[in-house]
């Protein structure tokens, strides 16, 4: 497990998000070693979709890669997954666990990063203890229904001055508007569809990205 230092936890400012779901198709171990071939450090798992059987057995085979390569594993949503594959950290939204029952059940040293959509809950987020947010949706996405509208670039810039944690900037966040969010003060940018629907090689498209901010 990759140990947590100050408060500066993700060691990238990509926070790449591997959905199955939303990859059209595309086998997502493909998608998984491309990510990680183009030098994506942090990666999610998100599975809505899989039964937990099916996302244990695709969480244990990204920590096989993922952790010799040095890339944080986070799965979201399911802190029992999370455990049992061994996972760096998990991802909760505003419906899942509770934090402090997540706490107890992760332990410290694993990251907890929390799902946020106002300062309210950015500030709750940090006082209970979390390692991270996501902040969101920062611009318009088809990804998911959030139930909440774009918030845009200055909510964002507001959340990051407002919070020490570091501040994970998600929905609709992608290779052409990324620095905007780098910019706001994000500590890094969260993608899904921009990554699982490239239309040229994902490892190309990561390289590009982090070599944005060098
Ligand atoms: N959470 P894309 S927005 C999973 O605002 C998720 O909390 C959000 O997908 C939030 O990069 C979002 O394809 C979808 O827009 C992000």
């Amino acid at each position: 497990m990759v140990r947590r230092s100050g408060n500066r936890p993700l060691p990238s400012l990509l926070y790449a998000i591997l959905d199955p779901a939303q990859a059209e198709g595309r086998p997502w171990d493909f998608i998984l070693h491309a990510l990680l071939e183009g030098g994506a450090r942090v990666i999610q798992l998100r599975a809505k979709e899989l039964a937990a059987k099916d996302f244990l057995e695709l969480a244990t085979t990204a920590r096989a890669v993922t952790r010799p390569a040095g890339c944080l594993l986070i799965v979201n949503d399911r802190v029992d997954i999370a455990l049992a594959c061994e996972a760096d950290g998990v991802h909760l939204g505003q419906e899942d666990l509770p934090l402090s029952v997540a706490r107890r059940l992760m332990g410290k040293q694993r990251l907890i990063g929390i799902s946020t959509h106002d300062l309210g809950q950015a500030q709750e987020a940090e006082r209970g203890g979390a390692d991270y947010i996501g902040f969101g949706p920062v611009f318009g996405t088809f990804t998911t229904n959030t139930g909440y509208t774009s918030r845009g670039i200055e909510s964002l810039r507001e959340i990051c001055q407002a919070v020490s944690i570091p501040v994970v900037a998600i929905g609709g966040i992608s290779e052409a508007n990324l620095a905007e969010a780098w910019e706001a003060g994000a500590h890094a940018a969260a993608m899904i569809s921009d990554l699982m629907r490239a239309d040229d090689d994902v490892a190309k498209k990561v390289r590009r990205i982090l070599a944005l901010r060098k």
